[in-house]
């Protein structure tokens, strides 16, 4: 084999795959590190960015669900409920097993083209008169119900295969890095990273392990609150969740990195997503820059080691990114008006 084949056989000593016997992979992974320059020199820190928007359904869902989907055995349909990464993912990803795949998302609350994604992959996409906290409820108890295999990160297949965003940091870094910034909705990655370093530290691969810093959105912070928020708000409606599924493994996290959890406002999630666009030449979706507005809302030790992870890509919310930004000018098709207007 040549090239990148995706994550199951890049990191096949890493994971159980005894019942395995068709990989099915759009070869995830192996996303750009790429060195934040500006950031770098503005927070006085070696600051990079894990660009995940660049996996094959522009999220690092992909990384879990290429696990999911080929340990799905014998499933003829998945379901998920999702902020929209988990079903565009799901959907594409059963799409390349043969399989059906429901997806169960809050109407008027998942970002555009995320809805087009799960639709173009042909799922079943049904628009719950509710948030993403009654949808994965839902989706839990229709398995009770139906035939059916749920994708959501509460399948512990999910974890193992998001693992391996910090394999790949280590990868390249060649070591640890001495924060991890994260954005936290369902904290299922957080979770997940965290097992990764942790697995490859005390295999000798990284002499050190992180401190996980989380960020939630602040109208949808439960984990910092210290309980469910009933109607979690955000622009950033990726983590546009109440009551993560994975609260109690992320407060190990913290607890066992020296961690936190934090929140940051939509205001700040903004700004650190135009910053990037702008700067860095990132374009994130808004729960994804949630990880760089808290470093910049924080700070970081001078000196130290930051990776930030950009879990989406900012095509995926093409609202968000219009309506926070200055409107195109229309202008008569003539020398003389375009003159006047950009002298
Ligand atoms: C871009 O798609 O929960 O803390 O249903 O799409 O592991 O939940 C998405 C979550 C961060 C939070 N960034 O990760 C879903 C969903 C982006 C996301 C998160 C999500 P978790």
């Amino acid at each position: 084999m040549i090239g990148w084949n995706g994550l199951l056989v890049e990191y096949a000593p890493w994971f159980d795959l005894d019942d395995v016997h068709d990989v099915v992979t759009l070869q995830e992974g192996n996303t750009p590190l790429i060195h934040a320059d500006r950031l770098s020199e503005r927070l006085e820190a070696d600051v990079w960015l894990k660009c995940e928007g660049l996996n094959p359904s522009g999220s690092f869902k992909d990384r879990g669900m290429t696990m999911a989907i080929t340990k799905a055995n014998g499933a003829t349909t998945v379901i998920c409920g999702s902020t929209g990464n988990t079903s565009a993912a799901a959907a594409a990803y059963a799409a390349k097993a043969g399989l059906d795949c429901v997806v169960l998302v809050p109407q008027g609350k998942v970002a555009l083209g995320k809805l087009a994604q799960s639709m173009v992959y042909g799922a079943k996409v049904l628009q719950i008169q509710g948030n993403f906290d009654q949808a994965l409820n839902l989706a839990r108890e229709l398995t009770q119900h139906l035939p059916i295999t749920i994708v959501n990160s509460i399948n512990p297949d999910r974890i193992e295969g998001q693992k391996t965003g910090a394999f790949e940091i280590v990868d390249v870094l060649g070591k640890a890095p001495d924060i991890l910034a994260i954005p936290v909705g369902n904290a299922g990655n957080i979770t997940a990273y965290w097992r990764g370093f942790t697995q490859y530290h005390f295999a000798g691969r990284a002499t050190t392990l992180p401190k996980m810093w989380g960020f939630q959105a602040a109208g949808a912070a439960p984990i910092v609150l210290g309980y469910p928020v009933e109607n979690p708000e955000t622009i950033a409606t990726a983590i546009r969740i109440g009551n993560p599924a994975s609260w109690v493994p992320a407060l190990e996290v913290i607890h066992e990195s020296l961690g936190d959890i934090r929140a940051v406002t939509d205001e700040e999630i903004i700004d650190a997503y135009q910053y990037l666009a702008r700067n860095e030449s990132v374009f994130c979706e808004p729960a994804s820059a949630a990880s760089v507005a808290g470093i910049l809302k924080f700070g970081v030790p001078q000196g130290s080691t930051v990776v930030c992870v950009l879990t989406g890509n900012g095509l995926k919310d093409p609202d968000t990114a219009v309506s926070t930004s200055e409107s195109p000018t229309v202008v008569e098709a003539t020398i003389e008006a375009l003159l006047a207007k950009l002298s």
